[in-house]
């Protein structure tokens, strides 16, 4: 066959974050082409390491410490372990699933950063960047909340807004708070090293858009407008206490950007597998394929590329075929509404139906523009495609041979046209499938897959061995030779896609084969093998089970929406802190909605001994005409903020009912304004 053969490949799949488990979107994404690709390698017999792990490093995991009180070390202890085993059970089979908090990651991250910083590739740069006081450290932009200057969101964070989704950069933010301590961060001189990206952009367009044209139109597209508005440098450097420390002089408290040393960790991970890894590295006949999503397409493209030109002796990337992403239900995928379906969940639910989610994933796969997974496509895929078609073709194709020939393979007589047709096809299935897999076109390659499947049970229902085994025996001895060839076939052709189910079939059929080379080989099982009886290859999913699928999404998605339980508590404060609090009671006297906003209105609120001028985002839920007259508690002593170009003196508490809206924590009727509230 055609296509161009390299001596061998290393095949690398996103290291995913190890701060929470793994949905469907991860699979669909990254893992399963991944592993379609990595296994179809292996049929072919080539030399072929596939390598993944936890990505333990970064704020995420400090912040999802920090929120738990335990350690970031035991949050990725968790996680690694959960999605190490959710990758083992759908049958993702990488070579190595490692974890960049290991020593060999550390060291493998700490020599490359050196290697660079004694090649004198970095620019050292010091910048100002907000510092807590209190707790003696640098917040990074995650750490740091306060209000949206586009919406006056007041719980914005330093990078981003969630409620008008504006990136920001924290001195964008009004009245800033460090969410470590709740002290207002000051701004500290800070040194950090840069990678000259800017430098590298001439080399990087020649790379890539010259080199490259073969990439994917969604990859090659977003390198091409990255590069076009111009590279600049990158800080690999943070202020953080978890992470592979800065490996040199005068670096204490600093530790390498999680995306400086997360793709480090394909090198480590390979490190771990084998000792003969510089092969897979180092040597410009390795086929270096990286497996991503489309959120990481500029670290995989861009950045890590330029590490590697910038240390010299290694290899790049050939292709990076990153996928786009995956909606469910037609939202998107969310962890924090819970919006997702989870691995575990799925095969508790669902347990034994792997392949049968791997179809689905693949069949669907958002490879050109994001897509959307919904439980009735799955329903109807299992049930019109992998029952109806797969499952039904080789049911009756094992039947019959136990029902007319006692189980045994039957022998070939003589050919009609149609038979060498059939036989031809198998062929040019297989050619067109490998083509596709070649060029990570998976969608395209498991369709084309089936349609020897679909082939199989055309060929029944044309020769109808049913119908002629009284009258023609020796017909439908050839009929079902070729039917068993097919089978055979399928089991080869399938196995990268639903690799369990060809498992289950290689065990009907007595066949071991598992060379991609033996695909369209006319006797794959000799006249005489004996083959087992079939129970069912895939069961018929029924409404149900669906419904109750999409029941518990909604559920919990409102569960998460709803209930106060779901919203982790805020770190544990003291006694002190508490009392730092002054909470009062008062009165609304007048309120008006803030011109050019949605959701603030300014109120003027009577504290008894003064009167506050207070802005709250309540407008959606209140009219201001219904404001005067309430009773509310006020914190009053926030320092003032300004919100749209208005100081608010104070804040309201308000308490969320389950529907979303809001409601005033109101004191009793005969509390008088200015009273303390305790
Ligand atoms: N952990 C990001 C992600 O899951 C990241 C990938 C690292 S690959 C080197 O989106
Ligand atoms: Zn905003």
């Amino acid at each position: 066959m055609t296509a161009k053969t390299y001596k061998r490949y290393l095949i690398t799949s996103a290291l995913p974050y190890a701060n929470g488990p793994l949905h469907l979107g991860h699979l669909a994404g990254v893992y399963v082409p991944s592993d379609i690709y990595t296994r179809y390698l292996r049929q072919r017999d080539r030399d072929v390491i596939s390598v993944c792990g936890s990505d333990e490093h970064g704020v995420p995991i400090t912040l999802k410490a920090r929120k738990e009180g335990i350690t970031p070390q035991e949050v990725v202890d968790r996680y690694h372990g959960i999605n190490k085993k959710a990758f083992e059970d759908f049958g993702i089979t990488f070579d190595i699933y490692s974890r960049t908090s290991n020593q060999v990651h550390h060291e493998t991250a700490s020599e490359f950063f050196k290697t660079l910083y004694e090649k004198g590739v970095f620019i050292e740069k010091t910048a100002e960047q907000y510092y807590d006081e209190e707790a003696a450290t640098f917040l990074a932009d995650r750490y740091i909340t306060g209000t949206c200057p586009h919406c006056g969101n007041s719980s914005a964070y330093g990078d981003q807004c969630e409620q008008c989704g504006t990136s920001l950069s924290p001195t964008d933010l009004v009245n800033p708070v460090s969410t470590i301590s709740g002290s207002k961060p000051v701004r500290k001189e800070t040194k950090h090293w840069y990678l000259p990206l800017d430098k590298y952009e001439p080399w990087l367009k020649q790379w890539i858009l010259e080199e490259h044209k073969e990439w994917k139109p969604n990859v090659y597209g977003q390198c091409k407008s990255w590069l076009d508005q111009g590279l600049h440098p990158r800080a690999v450097s943070r202020d953080l206490d978890w992470g592979v420390p800065v490996p040199v002089e005068g670096a204490d408290g600093k530790v390498l950007y999680v995306w400086f040393d997360a793709p480090i960790g394909y090198i480590s991970a390979t490190k771990e597998l084998t000792p003969d890894w510089e092969k897979y590295w180092k040597d410009e006949e390795t086929r270096m394929v990286h497996f991503i999503g489309k959120d990481n397409i500029v670290f995989h493209c861009i950045v890590f590329p330029t590490m590697l030109k910038a240390e010299g002796s290694y290899i790049l990337p050939d292709n990076v075929p990153a996928n786009e992403f995956l909606n469910l239900e037609n939202e998107k995928l969310s962890t924090s509404r819970n919006w997702a379906v989870w691995l575990h969940e799925y095969l508790e639910d669902f347990p034994g139906k792997q392949d049968v989610m791997r179809y689905v994933l693949c069949a669907n796969a958002p490879e050109n523009k994001d897509n959307d997974f919904t439980w009735k496509d799955f329903q109807n895929r299992n049930n019109n495609e992998l029952v109806a078609i797969l499952g039904n073709f080789i049911n009756r194709a094992i039947v019959l041979t136990h029902k007319y020939f006692e189980g045994k393979v039957p022998e070939l007589t003589s050919l009609t046209e149609q038979d060498q047709a059939t036989l031809k096809e198998i062929e040019i299935i297989a050619q067109s499938v490998e083509r596709s897999l070649e060029n990570f076109r998976f969608r395209e390659a498991i369709k084309t897959a089936m349609d020897l499947a679909r082939l199989g049970n055309k060929y029944l229902a044309d020769t109808e061995p049913w119908k002629i085994i009284k009258s023609d025996p020796e017909r439908v001895k050839t009929i079902l030779n070729i039917a068993l060839q097919i089978s055979a076939n399928l089991t080869l052709l399938l196995d990268p896609f639903l690799p369990f189910s060809m498992e289950k079939l290689r065990g009907f059929l007595n066949f071991e084969g598992r060379s991609w080379d033996l695909i369209g080989t006319e006797s794959l099982l000799a006249p005489g093998h004996p083959i087992e009886k079939a129970s069912l290859l895939f069961e018929k999913i029924e409404d149900e089970q669906i419904e109750q699928q999409l029941e518990k999404l909604h559920i919990t998605k409102e569960d998460n929406d709803e209930s106060a339980e779901a919203t982790p508590l805020q770190p544990e404060i003291t006694f002190d802190d508490f009392t730092r609090m002054d909470l009062r009671t008062g009165t609304i006297l007048e309120a008006e909605k803030v011109p050019k906003t949605k959701k603030l209105i300014k109120m003027q609120v009577d504290l008894g001994f003064e009167k506050r001028t207070i802005v709250s985002g309540v407008a959606e839920y209140f009219k201001p005409e219904e404001l005067p007259g309430k009773k509310v508690s006020v914190l009053a002593n926030l320092a003032p903020r300004k919100i749209k170009g208005i100081e608010s003196q104070g804040m309201i508490l308000l308490s969320e009912n389950p529907d979303g809206t809001l409601h005033f924590v109101e004191p009793s009727e005969k509390a008088v304004n200015g009273s303390e509230i305790n």
